[in-house]
């Protein structure tokens, strides 16, 4: 696609500015817009967290939907699930492993509920991918 605008639109373009133009894209993708999830990554407003490590953080929603109820976020700031690339596997494998291990910590052993939720059917509200750790009461199915 880039080298389809690079032709439409800038005939005379060079090698040189297509790396330029794919370097740009490739940043815009990195940095999203930045959501109120980027102000807890840098701690610029008050968030009770309770996990992190280099690659993401856990902290309790702050309205909550269950006696537990935790987010556990990556640090990079990937939009939604949908958007995640196969180069995200690894880390989105650590979030699952996060989320649990932090379920662990917060003694949910009668089981949770683990909920990814994706644009506009999804009823996603921040796009800056979360997973939604859910327990300490009877969750029932289906979800609404
Ligand atoms: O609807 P989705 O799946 O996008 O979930 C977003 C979640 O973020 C909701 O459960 C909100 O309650 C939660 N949320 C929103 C804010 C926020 C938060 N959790 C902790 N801290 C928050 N701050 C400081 N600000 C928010 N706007």
């Amino acid at each position: 696609r880039l080298h389809r605008v690079c032709q439409a639109e800038r005939p005379l373009c060079s090698k040189n500015d297509e790396v330029r133009l794919a370097e740009e894209a490739s940043k815009k993708y990195g940095s999203p817009a930045p959501t109120i999830f980027s102000k807890v990554i840098d701690k610029s407003i008050p968030a009770d967290i309770i996990y992190e490590d280099e690659k993401c953080l856990a902290f309790r929603d702050i309205s909550p939907q269950a006696p537990v109820h935790f987010l556990v976020i990556p640090r990079v700031p990937i939009p939604r699930i949908s958007e995640a690339k196969a180069d995200d596997a690894e880390l989105l494998g650590h979030l699952l492993v996060v989320a649990k291990n932090v379920a662990k910590h917060e003694s949910l052993n009668e089981g949770y509920r683990v909920v990814i939720n994706d644009g506009k059917h999804g009823a996603q509200s921040v796009y800056h991918l979360h997973i939604h750790v859910l327990g300490g009461r009877q969750m029932t199915w289906p979800p609404g």
